[in-house]
């Protein structure tokens, strides 16, 4: 990609200068995006402290805590994983770092918003966060409707730090949106963009579209508990079923919030390390953006055995296999990049490989739950749980930590020690199996998600699935310490460890604060590695 943007001589990198007042008054993107990993990657631990210790409970059967601190634990678990870790993370973080830079912009387009947006996710956190210091929440992270209406904990805390955090993915995904539009470099045009710009483009879209909704919802939920108003509770003339409705409407296009940006971390890694270009560039970018619009049209699928119609049942059931096409296409599309590449089997390559093959896991027993029949036994059981932690955590969560790993140098200028990075990984990817797959057949031998007890038939993969546990927590903890370990001591990074041909490969590592000297006028497209005989 030939342009002539890269810096000359020594400019002061954007890590530089001025004390912590000015990052908190920054309006540097790069920035933001750090302060963002920050805070996310600080919930996700808050979050996997939780999941060990529902993990914890299940070890054995017999209580070790009481059924009510259990309610708290999952609810919290849930709420901080998806409201506060896996929507933000992935656009808000490294969406924020790399945006700008790949189109050959100098910022977003709006700094202050972005800035703002920052604030306005960390106060509707610190809101949510404040219920563990007044009772907790023990509705579930669904706060289903009548039981949030009437549970004593401080469902209202929860559901208002939701409601406020809502607005910052919203003026993120609008900031979006505008920047791609707008800051494009010349000759950046939408068939040479990155695919991970695409993939953030179409979540962008859902986070706009979707996440009012949501808002709407856990307002209507505490007016109803403060006011009375019968919204959702039978006993105030309110339908419960409703509420239902109204949650999916917004959580189930959220789930695309969440993989589509690991989908596109996936996309840049798989085609740099098998140094060959991306095959079927078009068929993955606009697979993105059908997999958005689809999102809408399926939320029903989680309501199979609220009462809805029959018809209704039969529509959600087939649209939800819909989405496995464009999803499909994806994993076709970088297993056939794989084909003939010269592989580079460094850390990046082997959570991006951990994505496809868990993914895939993930999205084919989503399409067992599309089934009705099927559904209605395996509905609210251990199978549902194994599914979503497959589609979230072998999705997103290795996306996320592929992208960590490959961007690591550019954002901070030091390598992590890539030994470790492979241990690690070993410790994550196999954890995340002996966690998880148990939990397939405890759900198909009929274990219910949310009960802190269980039968004797049910104790061994218990177990097994809460080992698991531990040996995840001890992969993420190696990470934890390894990646800030380098920031200081890690070897110093060049501008292109890994060959990339994208434009954040061609600035310096760390970047500098305005990124580009002059904008970059770009002439083809990315990924150009020449074809490989
Ligand atoms: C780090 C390893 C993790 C472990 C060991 C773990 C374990 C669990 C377990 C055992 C449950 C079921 C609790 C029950 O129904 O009684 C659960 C629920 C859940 N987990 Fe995880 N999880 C992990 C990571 C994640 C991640 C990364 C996410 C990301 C979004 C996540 C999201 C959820 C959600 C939404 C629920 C449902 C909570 C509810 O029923 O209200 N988990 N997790
Ligand atoms: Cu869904």
């Amino acid at each position: 990609m030939e342009h002539h943007g890269e810096s000359q001589g020594h400019h002061k990198s954007y890590l530089e200068g001025g004390g912590i007042g000015s990052w908190l008054t920054t309006l540097d993107h790069k920035r933001i995006g750090v302060m963002y990993l920050a805070a996310t990657m600080l919930f996700f631990a808050v979050g996997g402290i939780f999941a060990l210790l529902v993990r914890l409970e299940l070890l054995k059967s017999g209580p070790l805590f009481s059924p009510d601190v259990y309610n708290k634990f999952f609810t919290f678990h849930g709420a901080i994983m998806v409201f506060m870790f896996i929507i933000p993370i992935i656009p808000a973080a490294l969406g924020n770092f790399f945006l700008p830079i790949m189109i050959g912009a100098k910022d977003v387009a709006f700094p202050r918003l972005n800035l703002a947006s920052y604030y306005v996710f960390i106060g509707g956190a610190l809101l949510a966060f404040l219920a563990i210091f007044f009772g907790g929440v023990d509705t579930g992270w669904t706060f289903y409707t009548p039981y949030s209406i009437r549970s004593a904990t401080s469902v209202i805390l929860v559901t208002m730090g939701v409601f406020v955090m809502g607005f910052s993915s919203i003026m993120t995904g609008l900031n979006f949106i505008v920047t791609i539009h707008k800051l494009r470099a010349p000759g950046m045009t939408f068939h040479r963009m990155p695919l991970f710009l695409w993939a953030i483009y179409a979540t962008a879209i859902i986070q706009v579209l979707a996440t009012p909704v949501i808002g709407i919802t856990t307002l209507l939920l505490v007016m109803e508990r403060v006011l009375g108003i019968g919204f959702f509770d039978p006993k105030l003339g309110g339908d419960p079923i409703l509420f239902q409705h109204f949650f999916w409407f917004y959580s189930h296009p959220a789930v695309y919030i969440m993989i589509l940006p690991g989908m596109g971390i996936v996309s840049e890694v798989i085609t740099v390390f098998s140094r060959k270009h991306i095959f079927g560039y078009k068929a993955i970018a606009y697979s993105s953006l059908a997999i958005a619009f689809i999102s809408f049209l399926v939320w029903g699928h989680h309501m199979f055995v609220s009462g809805q119609s029959a018809w209704a049942n039969f529509l959600f059931s087939i649209l939800t296999m819909l989405v496995a096409i464009p999803t499909a296409i994806k994993i076709f599309n970088w297993t056939a990049t794989l084909y003939k590449g010269s592989i580079h089997l460094q850390t990046p390559m082997l959570y991006a490989l951990s994505f496809i093959f868990l993914f895939t896991i993930g999205g084919l027993t989503g399409l067992f739950l599309a089934a009705l029949s099927v559904d209605v036994s395996l509905h609210d059981t251990y199978f549902v749980v194994a599914h979503f932690h497959y589609v979230m955590m072998g999705g997103t969560v290795m996306g996320l930590l592929a992208g960590l790993h490959y961007w690591w140098p550019k954002m901070f200028g030091r390598m992590y020690p890539e030994i470790w990075g492979k241990i690690s990984w070993a410790f994550v990817f196999l954890g995340f199996n002996v966690t998880f797959l148990p939990q397939f057949w405890l759900g198909k031998m009929g274990m219910p998600r949310r009960y802190h007890d269980y039968g004797p038939e049910f104790a061994t993969w218990n177990m097994v699935s809460s080992v698991g546990s531990w040996l995840i927590g001890v992969g993420f903890l190696m990470m934890f310490i390894y990646f800030l370990w380098s920031l200081k001591r890690g070897e110093k990074a060049s501008s292109n460890p890994w060959n990339g041909k994208t434009l954040e490969w061609q600035l310096s590592s760390p970047p500098t604060t305005h990124n580009f000297d002059h904008v970059p006028t770009i002439t083809e497209g990315p990924y150009q590695y020449g074809v490989l005989r």
